[in-house]
């Protein structure tokens, strides 16, 4: 096995049966600009603490896995000039291999937290079976976070997937790996920037308990699949609906003129609605992270009592 550094306080916590969270790195690295994301490093690992959760953000440095990070290597992580690649879980092999570095996406945060013994994870949005270009009748681009939840016993809270995303391929995908979806206080299952989609979430629940009796029945069941939990970002910081359809539809238009594709289609059309919103869709951004990531924490909280 893979030697991973994971951080003492993390290795005891996981030891003693106390609430760790999950972070990744990618959406720092590449979902939000050079200095904010340092700043919302920080926060995220604050709200954890706050919660009574010890905060685990998972990277590779150079060849090698860490399960929490300290000051220096978050600001690493932030820092544009450290060139960190965006790694799936398959390029978790080669980048190890070739002592390179790398922010880790849903489906490779969720696979290294789970080797470390951790059970939840907190981010923003999570990647699922992509829209078919224009021209094309379907779409190939299915998220590798699609099969870690589909085989790994990791909750995840997110905002939902994107709007640019194909919601309802992605919901049947996770009905069809078995995947229990809940929706937090909400019914519909969150596009990310909007608190509803046009699809309904299959299972609600209305408190961090119920989220974490859920968890414990799953895992009690055969199989090895995650839970998603869905959880709308706050209605103060949703965005508006028309520019949000506009800024979307710029961004697809972008995305098929530059010919984007890949691993690059989410940060592309992050830069995007950041850049063309002015800002507005960071702040959306930092907020419905920092809700997602405050809610894993009192769900980590609660699981470790059941
Ligand atoms: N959604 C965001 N910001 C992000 C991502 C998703 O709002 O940074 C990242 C996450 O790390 C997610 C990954 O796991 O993009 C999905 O990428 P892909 O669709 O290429 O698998
Ligand atoms: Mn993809």
């Amino acid at each position: 096995m893979t030697d991973i550094a994971v951080a003492d306080e993390v290795r005891t916590a996981v030891a003693e049966g106390k609430a760790v969270v999950a972070l990744e790195s990618t959406l720092l690295s590449h979902g939000l600009p050079p200095g904010r994301n340092r700043k919302v490093a920080a926060r995220l690992e604050a709200v954890v603490r706050d919660a009574g959760a010890v905060p685990a953000t998972i990277a590779v440095l150079d060849g090698q896995p860490h399960v929490g990070l300290n000051a220096d290597q978050l600001d690493r992580v932030c820092d544009p000039a450290a060139e960190l690649v965006k790694l799936s879980r398959r390029d978790l092999g080669p980048a190890i291999a070739m002592g390179q570095s790398g922010a880790t996406t849903v489906a490779s945060t969720s696979a290294l937290a789970d080797v470390a013994g951790i059970g939840v994870f907190g981010t923003g949005g999570l990647g699922g079976v992509h829209l078919p270009l224009p021209g094309r009748s379907m779409s190939w681009d299915v998220s590798a976070d699609m099969e870690a939840l589909a085989t790994t016993p990791v909750v995840v809270v997110c905002s939902g997937v994107k709007s640019v995303l194909d919601i309802e391929a992605t919901l049947e995908l996770l009905e069809t790996r078995s995947v229990p979806v809940l929706g937090y206080r909400t019914d519909s299952f969150p596009s990310f920037y909007l608190r509803e989609s046009a699809f309904s979430v299959p299972w609600r629940v209305d408190t961090p308990e119920q989220a974490a009796a859920v968890v414990a029945a799953h895992r009690a069941l055969p199989g090895r699949s995650g839970v998603l939990l869905t959880n709308p970002i706050p209605a103060e910081h949703e965005m508006d609906r028309e520019i949000h359809d506009r800024l979307l539809a710029d961004g697809l238009r972008l995305l098929s003129e530059r010919g984007v594709q890949g691993r690059d289609v989410t940060p592309v059309l992050l830069e995007h609605f950041h850049t063309a919103s002015e800002g507005l869709s960071l702040d959306a951004n930092e907020e419905l992270v920092v809700s997602n990531v405050t809610l894993a924490a009192q769900v980590a909280v609660e699981l470790v009592k059941t």
